[in-house]
């Protein structure tokens, strides 16, 4: 979801919680999910509040043959209308693709939709949007390859790509950081350098968050002035209050287990 405007957010796609989520992949945040029946919980409030904030929300069936497939936001990368579909980073995740490209495509009547080859890769994970300029993490999921095809797409839409380095330490870029606004990055100290979103455009700001709330950094904004964010916080709440928005708090911790934050877990088209 991190590839669209705040007005661009009307619609979402989720999937549901597979009966195998426990293996999920997991080294970053997590130690992998332990209890399903809490994420199926923590799953339908998510989707409750984005149903409440005017988001309409589509639900994919739930494939037990794919423990990570609830992370749609990794397999399509949706850009003002346009589809790029990637080669995704880790080779147990490439089959969750197929219903979500068939989906977008669908909803995208008329769409032209580019998908990646060779050997390009990336998880849609990797990227977030300000307004209109664009970041991509390198990491051990998107490679220079990738990040190629990505900026072709961009240049061709006007649109600025900026790369960061994704330290070893973190999955994607949107694991560690998120525009709740369409001028406010948030990103946590001690895994991005000062400088890693270079100089941005007037009025906007990256607000560094202290480094045990990497995870935290991880938001939605949305376009009725809400924020979605992870419970357990306090400086990314006090933050969203500050500036004037309206936290809407959702207990994460068997998504979080599986190394997925809250933008994981949707595609907004
Ligand atoms: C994975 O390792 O691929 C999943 N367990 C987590 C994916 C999270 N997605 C994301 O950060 N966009």
């Amino acid at each position: 979801m991190a590839t669209v405007r705040l007005d661009q957010k009307g619609r979402a796609l989720t999937r549901a919680i597979p009966a195998s989520f426990d293996k999920a992949l997991a080294k970053f945040f997590g130690s992998g999910p332990n209890d399903i029946e809490l994420a199926k919980a923590q799953h339908l409030a998510y989707r409750e509040a984005l149903l409440a904030a005017n988001v309409e929300v589509t639900v994919l069936p739930s494939d037990d043959k794919l423990p990570d497939s609830i992370f749609v936001e990794d397999q399509a990368v949706v850009i003002d209308g346009h589809v790029l579909l990637p080669v995704p980073g880790h080779p147990a995740r490439v089959a969750e693709q197929p219903p979500i490209a068939e989906f977008v495509t669908r909803q995208l009547t008329g769409t032209q939709v580019c998908s990646m080859n060779g050997e390009a890769r990336m998880d849609g994970g990797d990227i977030i949007r300000l307004g209109d300029l664009f970041f991509v993490g390198r990491s051990s999921r998107t490679n220079d390859a990738g990040i190629k095809e990505l900026r072709d797409l961009l240049t061709h839409l006007g649109h600025e790509l900026r790369v960061v380095e994704i330290p070893g330490h973190a999955l994607h870029l949107t694991s560690i950081s998120s525009t709740p606004t369409d001028s406010v990055i948030f990103a946590p100290e001690g895994y991005l350098p000062e400088d890693a979103f270079g100089v941005l455009p007037e009025g906007c700001e990256v607000i560094w968050m202290p480094k045990d709330e990497a995870y935290g950094c991880n938001t939605i904004g949305l376009p009725n002035g809400q924020v979605l964010v992870a419970e357990g916080y306090p400086t990314v709440l006090a933050t969203v209050e500050a500036m004037g928005l309206q936290p809407v708090v959702l207990d994460m911790s068997q998504i979080r287990a599986a190394d997925g934050s809250l933008t994981c877990c949707s595609l907004f088209y």
